[in-house]
């Protein structure tokens, strides 16, 4: 799930079932929002869903998920 905005910023929303606390929100926000060309990451611990946006020119959602699988949070698909 992903739109295009005028402005060349990508938003997706992942999916992260391993999302269990606060804590993994706290590594997970550090981790993506620490990216190059991650401009706005928000997680939830209710949902399990990541919410990013990002210059679809300096990072990819693949580089993104690949992150979180690092992370210990594969993204389910
Ligand atoms: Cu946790």
């Amino acid at each position: 799930m992903s739109s295009t905005h005028p402005e060349g910023t990508r938003r997706a929303t992942l999916t992260a079932p391993d999302i269990s606390c606060e804590h993994c929100v706290a590594t997970i926000n550090k981790a993506v929002g620490g990216m190059a060309g991650v401009s706005k990451v928000a997680t939830s611990d209710q949902t399990k869903q990541i919410q990013v946006e990002f210059d679809p020119t300096r990072v990819s959602l693949a580089q993104i998920e690949a992150t979180l699988d690092d992370e210990g949070y594969p993204v389910q698909k």
